[in-house]
């Protein structure tokens, strides 16, 4: 039988138009996305479809959409062998981040994809895209599939989708995993690194975490940032969790003020991850006395993983209700390879 991918169209460019009047970019329906790509008749496979009722730029993306998302593949899940996810590409790092946590167990897999040009020019990168991330999604060794966790294929590369992050607005190569390899790359054949993949040898079923907790920040450091600002966002109401970009391998200013203010979180219950402003390599704190520091005071270590996944992550675990005890250890392990 040949496998059945579910289509799941959010928007993006790759279903934009021009408006006319102010030639901006918009979304317009999928059923006419689908009518110009008529190669999708000539694939292996059978494709079924499902859209938002109103497709977004992925800028518009929050978290209940990752729900919304995360829901479609949990009802289709028995009767899909692959899921192919059609997103902007702004914060697609951001969403295959997410869904790579609120879906355990995973044994199918969920691709996302997009495109820097809509599908309708003639220049468009969005048939490529498309065309082999349903390949993949259909990808199978004895009737299982190969893929079997969230991945986000994007101009001749599949990556781990929770390692990835947007490095360009204008290139068609938009996205790049600088601390994972490419997990499939397209050339003439798909050229899969079986060794790279997810395994989840598990028989255990899919479970669908779909309870988020956005009372997260994010601060990225940079020299002269003020007390005042560190302090106004850290006395934010109902703020659980704190991502800081800090530079280098995980390093921070020595200053009272921001030892203090980082400390003060922490008594107030405020979980702080350390996650390095670097667009590769790994947190590391007790390399240099200016991390120590932050160590010492029970910042918890991002090692490698992107700000999108810190962020996610913190989003997935604020949700789970982790116990205080158990939550750092947790976040410092690794649960869907997004760490080192
Ligand atoms: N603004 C668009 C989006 O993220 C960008 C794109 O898809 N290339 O929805």
């Amino acid at each position: 039988m040949k496998p059945q991918i579910l289509l799941i169209y959010t928007g993006g460019t790759i279903g934009m138009i021009k408006d006319p009047v102010t030639a901006s970019l918009q979304a317009f329906d999928f059923d006419s996305l689908l009518d110009k790509i008529p190669e999708l008749n000539l694939l292996d496979c059978s494709i079924d479809t499902v859209s938002f009722k109103m497709p977004i730029d992925s800028s518009n993306i929050n978290p209940s959409h990752w729900v919304e998302i995360a829901t479609i593949i949990e009802k289709k899940y028995a009767a899909h062998d692959g899921f192919v996810v059609l997103h902007g590409s702004d914060t697609m790092s951001y969403s295959a981040s997410a869904l790579s946590f609120m879906l355990e167990n995973l044994s199918k897999p969920v691709i996302l994809t997009g495109s820097q040009l809509p599908i309708g020019d003639l220049r468009t990168d969005a048939k490529e895209n498309l065309i082999t991330a349903i390949q993949i999604a259909a990808l199978q060794n004895n009737n299982k599939a190969v893929v079997k966790e969230v991945g986000l294929y994007f101009e001749y590369k599949l990556y781990r989708g929770n390692r990835t992050t947007k490095i360009n607005a204008d290139y068609f190569e938009a996205f790049a995993s600088l601390n994972f390899p490419a997990l499939l790359t397209s050339g003439v054949h798909l050229n899969v690194k079986h060794e790279l993949l997810l395994k989840n040898y598990s028989q255990a079923p899919l479970i669908v975490h779909k309870s988020l907790d956005n009372n997260v920040a994010l601060v990225k450091l940079f020299p002269g940032i003020t007390a005042t600002v560190l302090k106004s966002i850290l006395g934010t109401p109902q703020l659980k969790a704190v991502v800081i970009e800090t530079y280098g391998s995980g390093n921070a200013t020595t200053d009272d003020w921001f030892l203090q203010a980082m400390e003060d979180a922490i008594a107030k219950g405020i979980y702080i991850v350390n996650v390095t402003q670097c667009a590769g390599g790994s947190v590391q704190m007790s390399q240099y006395h200016t991390g120590k520091l932050l160590e010492e005071l029970g910042v918890i270590s991002g090692n490698d993983m992107t700000t999108e996944s810190a962020l996610t992550k913190l989003m997935y675990m604020l949700g789970l209700k982790i116990s205080r005890k158990m939550f750092k250890t947790v976040f410092e392990t690794d649960l869907r390879g997004e760490i080192s």
